[in-house]
């Protein structure tokens, strides 16, 4: 950056060449009807394992209320936080199709909600049916802030399986008797792993296995040979677990919220994020007995972890009896047989299982082609240990985790913000790896060195590409199983193995045709998975395994997809800003000395048809060689607020919406790949005057401005 006393233009053309495809999202949906919440976050002390603490809940309650929606119903949860702490909410597995200002990660799409803010989760839920959860989604306050959503077909539409008697959320947690909060700010002081649990909950309620919880168990009570839908859901923090019934197979119809094949099964497994619907077919006969639902985990790590086993209560009602129902008490009660701890070859057979329905009401369109293929190395590594520390982790350094050996180092500026406004400049830079920077034999003896990088670094996508990813375990301090949860997308699993990937043998295995579709998956201890997703969903999405230590240690990143060139591809802008007190939209307010720095095409950009954002479209003093310049003001909407962080607002008239330099210059030299439909300018424009940076001080600002018409400066 430079100085200049007189305003000049430069042009530098920058060719990008993207790829657009007519919108992906279905163009029918039938419309639903909004649905309100109100989520008030505040404190409840509530008891289990005989000791009582104050936990953070929503409305007071644990687990928190159920969501329920149809597919294509609109929800709008306004979440006032009323606790002292920053909070947000995540949907997990909610596609979001251009609404990623309400996905949830904190400093991702949105910034924390302060004590006493309010912040408006506004979202459709298309294309999907089954069971999802939402969660808090910053540092580890998720242990006790989730519930479930229910998303039900389309009034009238049937499910595609026999249709159940009851339906029943089966909400997996993990209950530390002390404060979680603290547990992982001690954590991540002293370098090593976290306190693990002291129980795994079903519905909150630990069962009779724990000390002093009989009277907190978990009780289904069913009528023989009727159907239950069980609503499974894994919010446990670290563990993946295990569940079974005894004396009963359940029927597998649904994962992360799609039909898949039905199948039977005995046992299953679910990591934390996921969530499966099963069918529970009741004895046709009243048994006299009872039966355990109990889960424990599948642990395939070097630490320690909570080893201990929650149960719940299968009752049937003895229908010899009178109304109301009967229940009898000290009946036999039979206990289902868990696989071992470490049993990978169980979970590499349950999730090989997983087809998609793949039918015509419900196909699986799985990517055939691949325009970019990735591979991401997930695991643990050091850091180290600070100095006049002495610290906990592996001989005396600190844990760490990564995806290709860089821990993501959480911004102080939200990345969707930041993208959106055009400052990602030293929030985020566009260069995450395609593939490991030292490989090495992942899966076997693993490097001496096991020291991690770190970094704000993302993959910038043109809309629409087609991903590939492989996501490889390593063996740095141990192969483990990690479950990885994307945002914004579902993907296809369409391959799994052992020890190394190979780009060679591999990929002729691939299942193309019926992959299970989902938005989390484990890559297997000590082996790969290779997933396939379409980017059709522009926005920040960001990508983690879903234990909650290992994301605390850094193994996330993030994926930028730009907007497509039609107006339903385009992410609109927020849903609010706190500005102040809202303002009409108005004509902004002329620079005093100088023109404005920001130009685009001659007779400005044309106004987009779109209504659901409607900026307005303004256009000022011409470029000194020609052209015009063009900004948007956004209307700020009544009673709606958005926390932002870091961004700047202009002293001129609100927030701009330019092009992302950072994620265009990670695109530019890539333009050979890609197909031509845009043509981006870039222009560097000096002015003594830019409104974002200190007016005193007269700087050179670089900006990119995409433009219609060819433009001559
Ligand atoms: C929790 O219990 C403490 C100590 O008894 C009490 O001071 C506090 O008000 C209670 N909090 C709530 C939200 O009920
Ligand atoms: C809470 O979030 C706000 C932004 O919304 C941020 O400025 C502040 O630093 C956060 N506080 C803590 C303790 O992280
Ligand atoms: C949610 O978004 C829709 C579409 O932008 C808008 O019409 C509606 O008013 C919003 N609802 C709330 C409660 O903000
Ligand atoms: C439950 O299973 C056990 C062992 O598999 C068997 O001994 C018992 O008879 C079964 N009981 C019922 C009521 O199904
Ligand atoms: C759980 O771990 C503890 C401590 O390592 C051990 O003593 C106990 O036997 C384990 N329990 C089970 C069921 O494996
Ligand atoms: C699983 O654990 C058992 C006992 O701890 C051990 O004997 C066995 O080798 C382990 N299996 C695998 C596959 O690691
Ligand atoms: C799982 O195991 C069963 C029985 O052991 C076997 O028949 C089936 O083919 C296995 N499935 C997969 C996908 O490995
Ligand atoms: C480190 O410890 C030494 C001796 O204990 C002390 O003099 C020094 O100030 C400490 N440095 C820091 C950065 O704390
Ligand atoms: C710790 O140090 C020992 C001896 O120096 C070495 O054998 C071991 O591999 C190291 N462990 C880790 C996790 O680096
Ligand atoms: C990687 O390590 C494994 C386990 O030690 C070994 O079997 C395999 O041959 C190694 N692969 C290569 C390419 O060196
Ligand atoms: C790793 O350390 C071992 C023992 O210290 C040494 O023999 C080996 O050469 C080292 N490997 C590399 C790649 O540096
Ligand atoms: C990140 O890496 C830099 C060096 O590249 C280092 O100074 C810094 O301490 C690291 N941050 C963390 C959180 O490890
Ligand atoms: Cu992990």
């Amino acid at each position: 950056m430079g100085s200049s006393s007189s305003p000049s233009c430069l042009l530098v053309g920058v060719f990008l060449f993207l790829a657009v495809v007519v919108s992906a999202f279905p163009s029918v949906v039938q419309a639903g009807i909004t649905r309100h919440y109100q989520f008030d976050v505040e404190m409840a002390n509530v008891t289990r394992l005989c000791s009582t603490k104050s936990i953070v809940t929503v409305n007071g309650q644990f687990p928190g209320p159920r969501i329920v929606a149809r597919e294509g119903d609109r929800v709008a949860v306004r979440v006032i936080n009323h606790v002292p702490y920053n909070v947000t909410i995540h949907w997990h597995g909610v596609r979001q199709l251009r609404s990623g200002w309400a996905d949830g990660p904190a400093y991702v799409t949105q910034c924390p909600i302060p004590t006493g803010r309010s912040y408006v989760y506004n979202f459709t839920i298309v294309g999907q049916r089954g069971t999802l959860f939402w969660h808090a989604h910053i540092s580890w306050l998720r242990a006790t802030l989730y519930g479930p959503i229910i998303i039900l077909p389309q009034l009238g539409v049937p499910y595609p399986f026999t249709k159940p008697y009851r339906e029943v959320p089966v909400i997996f947690g993990e209950w530390w008797k002390a404060d979680t909060e603290a547990i992982i700010h001690q954590a991540l002081q002293t370098g090593g792993g976290p306190n693990v649990s002291d129980a795994y909950t079903i519905n909150g309620l630990p069962g009779p296995l724990y000390n002093c919880s009989a009277k907190d168990t978990f009780k289904l009570k069913v009528k023989p040979g009727k159907t239950y839908l069980l609503r499974l859901i894994n919010a446990a923090l670290n563990d993946e677990l295990f569940f079974s019934i005894a004396n009963h197979t359940v029927t597998v119809v649904d994962v992360d919220g799609v039909y898949v094949k039905p199948f039977d099964a005995e046992t299953l497994l679910i990591t934390p994020g996921q969530t499966t619907n099963v069918l529970l077919h009741a004895k046709p006969y009243y048994p006299n007995a009872m039966f355990f639902m109990t889960a424990r985990p599948y642990a395939t790590g070097s630490g320690t972890f909570d080893n201990s086993t929650v149960a719940a209560v299968l009752e049937y009602q003895n229908p010899s009896r009178s109304s109301p129902a009967v229940f009898a008490k000290n009946l036999p009660l039979h206990k289902p047989t868990l696989p071992a701890f470490n049993d990978t070859s169980f979970a590499a057979n349950f999730t090989g299982r997983l087809r998609s329905l793949a039918t015509a009401r419900f196909p699986a369109n799985v990517p055939q082609t691949v325009d970019r293929r990735f591979l991401f190395t997930v695991g643990l590594g050091t850091s180290p240990c600070p100095k006049n520390q002495t610290c906990q982790g592996p001989n005396g350094t600190k844990f760490s985790a990564t995806v290709n050996n860089i821990s993501f180092a959480s911004p102080t500026t939200a990345l969707l913000q930041a993208h959106f406004f055009g400052q990602s400049r030293n929030v985020y830079s566009p260069d995450f790896p395609v593939v490991p920077l030292m490989p090495f034999n992942y899966t076997g003896t693993p490097p001496n060195n096991t020291l991690v990088s770190n970094g704000t670094k993302l993959v910038v996508l043109p809309f629409n590409t087609s991903v590939e990813l492989v996501m490889q375990d390593t063996s740095i301090l141990g192969t483990e199983s990690h479950p990885l949860h994307l945002h914004g997308y579902n993907f296809f699993v369409v391959g799994q193995g052992f020890g190394n990937y190979d780009p060679a043998k591999d990929p002729a295995k691939f299942n193309l045709v019926d992959p299970a579709e989902r938005n989390t998956v484990g890559v297997p201890a000590g082996g790969w998975v290779a997933i396939r997703f379409s980017a059709d969903n522009p926005g920040v999405w960001f990508m983690h395994c879903h234990f909650d230590a290992h994301m605390s240690w850094g193994l996330k990143m993030a994926w930028l997809v730009l907007d497509g060139e039609l107006p339903n591809q385009k992410l609109p802008p927020p849903p609010g800003l706190s500005v102040g007190s809202p303002r009409r939209s108005v004509a902004p307010r002329r620079p005093r000395r100088s023109p404005l720095p920001w130009r685009s095409a001659r007779g400005g950009l044309p106004p987009r048809t779109d209504t659901s954002t409607r900026p307005t479209w303004r256009s000022s003093s011409p470029c000194p060689r020609g052209g015009r310049l063009a900004y948007e003001l956004y209307p700020v909407p009544a009673q709606q607020e958005v926390p932002c962080c870091g961004i700047r607002r202009s002293p001129m008239s609100g927030y701009f919406h330019p092009p992302d330099n950072e994620a265009f210059s990670a695109l530019a030299p890539r333009r050979k790949v890609l197909d031509v439909t845009v043509v981006l300018y870039q222009i560097r424009c000096a002015s003594p005057d830019v409104p974002v940076m200190k007016k005193s001080t007269p700087r050179r600002q670089s900006m990119n401005l995409e433009s219609r018409a060819r433009f001559s400066c």
